[in-house]
């Protein structure tokens, strides 16, 4: 865990937002390795979490420097992980580039149920809803929030994007999602062309 620690902070050191998204997007390809061990058997679960936390501390270091300063901002976006998933790195990354795009963002945390996320779409308006799913045994939850949405009518109101490893573009259009990211940057392409339209 030092060494990695010790590596994020000299790129903070540098405070250049670029050398911060080379070193996420390094740690992202490293986590999918650990996922490939994981899944081949050759490392367990208790590696499987010090992976976890290891990238955690690392994006608390990471994630500042690329959040910068919009003055303005061009829009709400709600974000959470769905009900039964607490994986969060990635949803924090695409929160942080979204930030850095000049967005409001409202984070609801991990394991969101869908009354939170239908709450947070009553109470905060946003343009757009933003769901992460790691877990193949958890993407049902994003198609019963959707659902939920027309059954409140309120899905003309709110744009929905999602992402995250158990994801693709066909589910997303079998679940009725206005798009699938298969990454921050892309999500935060997408997110930002609809608040120009
Ligand atoms: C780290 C990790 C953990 C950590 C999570 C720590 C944390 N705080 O998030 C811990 C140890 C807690 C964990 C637990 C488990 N995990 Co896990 N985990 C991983 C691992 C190795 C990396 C995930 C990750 O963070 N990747 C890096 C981030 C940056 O990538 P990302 O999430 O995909 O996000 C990017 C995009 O997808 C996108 N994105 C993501 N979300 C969103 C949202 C929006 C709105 C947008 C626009 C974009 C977007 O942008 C991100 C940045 O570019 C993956 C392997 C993998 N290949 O994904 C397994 C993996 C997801 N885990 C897996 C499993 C099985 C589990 C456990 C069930 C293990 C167990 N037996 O207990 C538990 C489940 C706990 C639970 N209920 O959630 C499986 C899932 C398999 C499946 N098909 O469902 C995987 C795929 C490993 C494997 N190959 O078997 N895990």
């Amino acid at each position: 865990m030092d060494s990695t620690i010790d590596a994020a902070n000299s790129v903070a050191a540098t405070d250049d937002p670029q050398a911060a998204k080379d070193a996420i997007d390094a740690f992202t390809d490293a986590l999918q390795t650990v996922g490939k061990w994981f899944q081949d058997g050759e490392w367990f679960l208790a590696e499987l979490v010090y992976a976890g936390e290891i990238s955690k501390e690392t994006m608390k270091i990471l994630t500042p420097l690329i959040e910068g300063g919009t003055l303005e901002s061009i829009g709400t976006i709600v974000v959470g992980t769905v009900a039964g998933d607490l994986h969060d790195l990635g949803k924090n990354i695409f929160i942080s580039y979204a930030k850095s795009a000049g967005f409001n963002v409202i984070d609801l945390g991990i394991d969101v149920s869908t009354d939170r996320f239908i709450e947070a779409v009553r109470v905060h308006k946003p343009q757009t809803l933003g769901m992460s799913c790691l877990l193949t045994s958890t993407d049902m939850e994003i198609g019963k929030v959707i659902e939920e949405l027309k059954r409140q009518q309120l899905r003309d109101q709110v744009k929905v994007i999602i992402g995250g490893a158990a994801l693709t573009q066909q589910f997303a259009d079998g679940v009725g999602a206005d798009a699938f990211a298969p990454d921050a940057v892309t999500g935060t392409d997408i997110v930002r062309k609809w608040s120009s339209s």
